[in-house]
């Protein structure tokens, strides 16, 4: 936790008014300051709701109950929003003297960074899942029932249930202490403001996940203490993004890097500057054939194109920042399976509502995510059903005035 542990331990038992613990919380800040960390007290006006942020905290102090923990899983999407969280995680329970394991999943192929039964022999007491939603969260625990002990989901995606917990879990979601829209509270912001963040290395997932416009006074603050430019931060990103995305045989080397890099610029410095040219040049190309090739529902304000295997992730947010009221669909199939990014950026079309309407009645697909950006699976033989509901959704449920998540 960020609370000094004993203050925050004593906060739990003590019966103390809310006020005295502000009072104690500005203290902190104050401490904070000194060893130049993102003042805490900026949350609070970034629409973090102060007394909800403490019981967050305290949630996740009863839940991990640090005193007596020796092993924990890290379960994270492999995103840059999850290997960022990740990092940072890690990083807090090793300098509480926790012994812990990261494990990426990959949500398309439902496949673990390491072998399942690493998990298995890691034997942890306790699970922490990162930037997944209650449908992957269930269909891991389908798959590692007992194993992953009781757990603890910290994810900003749209909710809804988990099947099948053999133990119970505890769900911290932005709403949970603030009204930022969840899709702009990016899990690796989340981590960062509940435990013990690496700033840079956060400001990475932030941008990852399109989020700088929120946390804009925290983006600026990394700048300047690291003397990054943007264009700087935004590279950082790129290669992260190009990691994951791209080579996922490196992704725990990657994380190894970021949990051990003390400056952006060792990055920037990095081996994998090399891959990410490679990738930038491969989209540069994939942009040109969407605006020649794309397919176009101007009815529906609707496209669709097919991209080269593990590049529709960036190359839909990249032609969504140009698109930004339109829907672009970006399809690859790296199997007998289509994936799709589906992206509209000005809040108007719900995606992750369009993603799951998307895939109604298809076998073996799911689809969801969030307002401005959500993915959808499928059998390739099901695309051109894929694509008939998209535009019929898109047809009965024209774009309105900005939605507003409320959950
Ligand atoms: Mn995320």
């Amino acid at each position: 936790m960020n609370l000094p542990k004993k203050v925050s331990k004593k906060r739990v038992s003590a019966p103390k008014t809310k006020k005295s613990v502000v009072k104690k919380s500005v203290v902190r800040r104050k401490v904070s300051e000194k060893s130049n960390l993102y003042p805490r007290e900026e949350l609070f006006s970034s629409g973090v709701d102060r007394d909800l942020y403490i019981t967050t905290l305290r949630k996740i102090d009863d839940f991990l109950d640090l005193k007596l923990l020796k092993r924990v899983a890290i379960i994270s999407d492999n995103d840059q929003d999850g290997v960022t969280a990740a990092v940072q995680l890690k990083l807090f329970l090793d300098s509480r003297k926790v012994d812990s394991k990261v494990f990426f999943y990959d949500h398309y192929t439902k496949s673990f960074s390491f072998p399942k039964e690493d998990f298995f022999k890691f034997n942890p007491e306790k699970t922490i899942f990162l930037d997944l939603n209650e449908n992957f969260v269930s269909d891991i625990l389908d798959e590692i029932g007992t194993k992953a002990g009781p757990c603890l989901l910290i994810d900003h995606h749209q909710s809804s249930m988990i099947t099948d917990a053999p133990f119970r879990v505890v769900i911290i979601k932005p709403h949970s202490f603030s009204r930022v829209e969840p899709s702009r509270y990016p899990a690796t912001k989340m981590v960062h403001d509940l435990f013990v963040g690496k700033d840079w290395v956060c400001a990475i997932g932030v941008i990852g996940d399109f989020a700088q416009e929120q946390w804009g006074s925290f983006i600026k603050f990394v700048l300047k203490k690291y003397s990054l430019t943007p264009k700087k931060l935004i590279e950082l990103d790129d290669i992260v993004c190009c990691i994951t995305s791209q080579y996922p045989e490196k992704i725990n080397s990657l994380f190894e890097f970021l949990c051990k890099a003390k400056h952006p610029l060792e990055l920037l410095n990095s081996e994998y500057v090399a891959f990410k040219n490679l990738f930038e040049f491969r989209l540069d190309i994939l942009k040109e054939l969407f605006y020649k090739e794309g397919e176009y529902y101007s009815d529906a304000g609707v496209y669709f194109f097919k991209a080269d295997a593990r590049f529709s992730g960036k190359l839909s947010n990249i032609l969504s920042q140009q698109l930004p009221n339109q829907v672009v669909v970006i399809y690859e199939q790296p199997g007998e399976k289509i994936k799709c990014s589906i992206r509209r950026q000005d809040f108007k079309v719900n995606c992750g509502e369009l993603a799951r309407e998307g895939v109604r009645g298809l076998k073996s697909s799911n689809g969801g995510g969030h307002i401005p950006a959500a993915g959808a699976s499928f059998l390739a033989s099901d695309l051109a059903q894929f694509k008939k509901q998209v535009r019929l959704y898109l047809l009965n449920n024209p774009p309105k005035s900005v939605i507003v998540s409320r959950k």
